[in-house]
């Protein structure tokens, strides 16, 4: 028997070789898995995994971050913009360094977005513990702060002995290339094993291609699908986050023309059409057009594609109100097919697509749904145009920057958002144009996500002009990235919407009755309230502070002004718009269920009370 060939390496060095020679290969194209390696040192990495970046830094590029959940949210920027099909892998320290990359984790996995996470560890050879930050007295030495990881990671794994690493690896990359499985993937790496050397079997390195496949609906599914479809009178397809992941908006636009469903869409699934074709009715949901919200309402059956039906996207639960709705969702993940006691149809998308409009032809939806949608599609965009040009003085809207910054974008230019009042009015208001040019997380919706997730957007697809819409406080909690994307000479746009606070859970503290308690960025007065004068913050200051150009516009002709020359520019610009925050989206939206004290000594709330249990009455359970 002649030996393997085997080669020498640590862990570390062994895992940024394998690391380099991943691919992804879909429809017949390939491309390197890993794009490279964000991270931030400290003890727990710097001689193990620091050491290997240095060795092998011509092959996997090395980007310096400044925070590591920002990192892990450029990684996820990055992976969505690619459709699943790259991403990048995080390295951080021990303790602090690792847990910060916890809520990146969860916002990944939620997102169903693939990362790979090598958080550093305490030594697994314990001797000398407590080391520097290390956990203790929990009732057992093989808990760390890296078990933290395993609630919110896809596949977890500590790679306590150098041998282990191999086959730890080939399952993180079947999880993270798996589009019904993937997300957050952790390998947690304890200093002392990232620089243990072993004799690494040499096929570990050769170049290996993961095939991401579309499955094919199963043909009795596919058939008890098509019977529901072809019985309904007033069909309506929601498309989510998998339409646009498995390139299947040219599928969708194909069943849509051929049938004349109209198209509802979810935050990741806005994009599938253009927002002017026909068939689109925009978004749907709390936040959705009232054109998607009345068709949802009398629609029989709801073709579900690549969507989780998130509570956002049914008014939790109430938006649909036919009596005899059925579902069919089409979804590569089981856990989504299944949901709503709907028709499963597990496939990729553009698979699921593509069989759907073979199995319907010669079948229509009823003509005059059909032109019903068309003229509420019109109608909504006349609303659109109107609250674009409102003119509110002497602060602008927060419409009216929306409506700003579209005309500033060029239709293959892409809006980031993740949280605050302004992903549920872009959800309204945007007009997206093509199918990556709407970036909302709205899965996590996670304050700070929109500066670094716009930097691995960048990263992705540098071609197009990245602007981030960021409300004062998502941009107190994560701004630093933007010193990363500075020192990388990668160009963001970022709009920065200052109106003192919270203010969209201001508006949902007082449409619960406490009148907006605790979110409005005030001093507090002298007899202790919060509601004092307007802070001396100036965050344009700050943004100039990490190396951005930056601006403060006082009005919507500034701001254009502002955003054109941003676009001829190449530098990373900030540029800060007060607005309004009690001029609300006057159209559009649905009920979402958020609980109101059921006794309480305040009217109001008392009246909330009221309306909540009104309300609730018109929940669904789809059984
Ligand atoms: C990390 C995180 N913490 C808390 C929340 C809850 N939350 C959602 S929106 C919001 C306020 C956001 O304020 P800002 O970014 O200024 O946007 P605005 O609401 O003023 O439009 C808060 C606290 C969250 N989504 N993410
Ligand atoms: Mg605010």
């Amino acid at each position: 028997m002649t030996s393997r060939p085997t080669r020498r390496l640590t862990m570390a060095q062994a895992l940024v070789e394998f690391l380099i020679n991943q691919y992804t290969e879909r429809d017949g194209l390939q491309q390197r898995l890993f794009a490279g390696c964000f991270g931030i040192f400290g003890h727990g990495n710097v001689a193990g995994l620091g050491q290997a970046l240095q060795q092998y830094g011509d092959t996997l590029r090395y980007y310096m971050a400044r925070n590591e959940q920002g990192m892990v949210h450029a990684a996820a920027g990055y992976a969505r913009q690619r459709n699943r099909l790259s991403t990048f892998a995080c390295t951080s320290s021990i303790g602090p360094g690792a847990t910060n990359m916890v809520t990146g984790a969860a916002a990944a996995t939620i997102n169903r977005l693939p990362v790979l996470l090598l958080p550093g560890d305490t030594f697994a050879s314990r001797v000398g513990p407590p080391v520097l930050q290390q956990l203790e007295g929990i009732g057992s030495p093989e808990v760390t702060v890296n078990d933290c990881f395993r609630p919110v990671s896809r596949y977890w794994d500590r790679i306590n002995r150098p041998e282990q690493l191999s086959g730890s690896l080939l399952e993180a990359m079947r999880v993270l290339t798996d589009p019904a499985e993937t997300g957050a993937v952790t390998l947690a790496l304890p200093q002392d094993v990232q620089t243990e050397a072993f004799d690494y079997p040499e096929e570990l390195f050769a170049r290996r291609v993961w095939h991401v496949a579309r499955p094919l609906p199963e043909p009795a599914a596919l058939a008890r699908a098509a019977e529901l479809l072809r019985a309904s009178r007033r069909p309506l397809l929601v498309a989510g986050g998998g339409v646009i992941y498995s390139e299947a908006t040219g599928s969708l636009r194909a069943l849509v023309e051929a049938t004349g469903i109209p198209v509802a869409e979810t935050y990741a699934g806005k994009g599938s059409l253009p927002y002017d074709h026909p068939s689109c009715l925009g978004g749907i949901g709390v936040s959705g057009t009232d054109a998607a919200n009345e068709l949802a309402r009398e629609a029989d059956v709801v073709l579900g594609v690549g969507t989780r039906w998130s509570d956002f996207t049914t008014a939790s639960h109430s938006v649909f109100a036919d009596p005899e709705l059925r579902f069919v969702n089409c979804n590569v993940a089981p856990v989504d097919a299944f949901k709503h006691a709907g028709v499963p149809l597990v496939a990729d998308a553009r698979a699921g697509l593509d069989a759907l409009a073979a199995a319907l032809v010669g079948w229509r939806a009823d003509d005059a749904w059909r032109r019903r949608a068309a003229e509420r599609g019109r109608a909504w965009d006349a609303a659109v145009e109107r609250v674009y040009h409102a003119g509110h003085t002497p602060l602008p809207s927060q419409a009216e920057v929306i409506g700003a910054v579209n005309q500033a974008a060029e239709p293959r230019d892409v809006v980031v958002c993740a949280a605050g009042s302004m992903p549920g009015d872009l959800h309204k208001l945007w007009r997206t144009r093509d199918p990556k040019g709407f970036h909302v997380e709205y899965g996590y919706s996670c304050m700070g996500y929109e500066i670094p997730g716009a930097l691995g957007i960048k990263l992705a697809d540098p071609d197009r002009e990245v602007f981030a819409l960021i409300g004062d406080a998502s941009y107190l909690m994560l701004p630093q990235e933007l010193v990363t994307a500075v020192a990388e000479r990668v160009k963001l746009i970022v709009v920065l919407v200052q109106n003192h606070g919270y203010a969209s859970i201001g508006s949902l503290s007082a449409a619960t009755g406490s009148g907006g308690f605790g979110t409005r960025f005030r001093y507090r007065d002298e007899r202790g309230g919060l509601d004092g004068d307007v802070l001396p913050v100036d965050l344009a200051a700050n943004a100039a502070s990490l190396g951005a150009r930056s601006l403060t516009v006082r009005s919507i002709a500034e701001l254009a002004d502002a955003l054109k020359a941003a676009r001829e520019g190449d530098q990373t610009v900030v540029v800060q718009i007060e607005t309004d925050p009690t001029v609300p989206v006057p159209i559009g939206g649905a009920w979402w269920d958020v609980a109101v004290a059921e006794v309480s000594t305040s009217e109001p709330v008392r009246q909330a009370r009221g309306d909540y249990q009104r309300s609730k009455q018109h929940q669904r359970h789809y059984l």
